[in-house]
């Protein structure tokens, strides 16, 4: 395997830096994939990121994860609370799994308490703003050590 780590996005993430930034913050995706690729380079490992409005493409991201990700980190973002597809995509995933929320979901409405993917992830990080991110991708570089 590789050691290239995918940072998986899901609805709404494109408008990230844009959209309810007392909540998401002013940081945009782009700005994400850049810290990311830093902690990683560190490693010598490397990232891809994607996004995704659409369930089933994000599905078809951790299928290709199989053959190509060392590790993967995921923020499903409204697909967190409803998605049993992604679920079982990452149950045939046999690498680490870390799940980011920017916001800390348990201090927000109750239908976001729940995760179907936290039932499949080794950690969960949320509340740490886009930060989150690099903590998971520092994680999963110990973990794939
Ligand atoms: C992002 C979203 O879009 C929400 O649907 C989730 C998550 C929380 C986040 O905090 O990153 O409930």
């Amino acid at each position: 395997m590789s050691g290239c780590i995918f940072i998986l996005n899901g609805p709404n993430l494109n408008l990230l830096g844009q959209r309810e930034p007392a909540i998401y913050g002013h940081e945009t995706l782009t700005d994400v994939e850049r810290a990311c690729a830093a902690v990683a380079g560190q490693a010598g490992a490397e990232v891809r990121l994607f996004q995704s409005n659409h369930e089933g493409e994000i599905v078809e991201q951790i299928h290709l994860a199989r053959e190509q990700a060392a590790g993967i980190v995921i923020n499903p973002a409204a697909f967190t609370h409803t998605s049993v597809a992604i679920l079982d995509a990452l149950n045939a995933y046999d690498g680490p799994v870390i799940e980011v929320h920017i916001s800390n979901v348990h201090k927000r409405e109750s239908f976001r308490h729940h995760s179907y993917v936290s039932l499949r992830a080794d950690a969960v990080i949320a509340g740490c703003g886009v930060q989150g991110y690099e903590l998971a991708v520092a994680r999963l570089l110990r973990l794939i050590d």
